[in-house]
């Protein structure tokens, strides 16, 4: 079964909602296989981000991603990583459709809540990032 990694993002657990944003991909009918609240380092938020170096924001990216705890979440469905980035939103929340979780909670590109991985390539990276095999249920 298709698996992806959803991460919460300081912005998101400073808010306080872990369980709205969680619950949203629940009624969707994906599975929650693995959940945890870890605060990166900026080297470990830097490296999860790697893909990103040569980018303009790829610093201020890893200062927001280190700034407190984030809530790294695997989910698990069929098609699970299409319908987690259509369930969070756009990137910019000013392009975000209704009713998705940065429309409804994200105040800038910057800080856009949620991070989802974008294909099975970047989930086979991100998901050993935060999680062991026996931590994935
Ligand atoms: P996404 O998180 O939707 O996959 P991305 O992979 O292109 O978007 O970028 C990763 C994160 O970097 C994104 O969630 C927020 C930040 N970011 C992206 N584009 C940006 C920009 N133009 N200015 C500032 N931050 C940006
Ligand atoms: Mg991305």
């Amino acid at each position: 079964m298709e698996k992806t990694l959803l991460i919460i993002k300081p912005d998101g657990v400073k808010q306080n909602i872990i369980g709205e944003i969680v619950s949203r991909f629940e009624k969707k009918g994906l599975r929650i296989v693995a959940i945890k609240k870890v605060w990166l380092t900026k080297a470990q938020a830097k490296s999860f981000y790697i893909v990103h170096k040569e980018k303009p924001f790829y610093e201020p990216l890893s200062d927001f991603m280190s700034e407190g705890p984030v809530v790294p979440v695997v989910i698990e469905g069929a098609g699970v990583i299409a319908k987690v980035r259509e369930i969070m939103g756009a990137t910019n929340p000013a392009n975000a459709a209704a009713g998705t979780i940065r429309k409804d909670f994200a105040e800038s590109v910057e800080r856009n809540i949620v991070h989802g991985s974008d294909s099975p390539e970047s989930a086979a990276y991100e998901i050993p990032f935060f999680f062991s095999a026996a931590e994935i249920l």
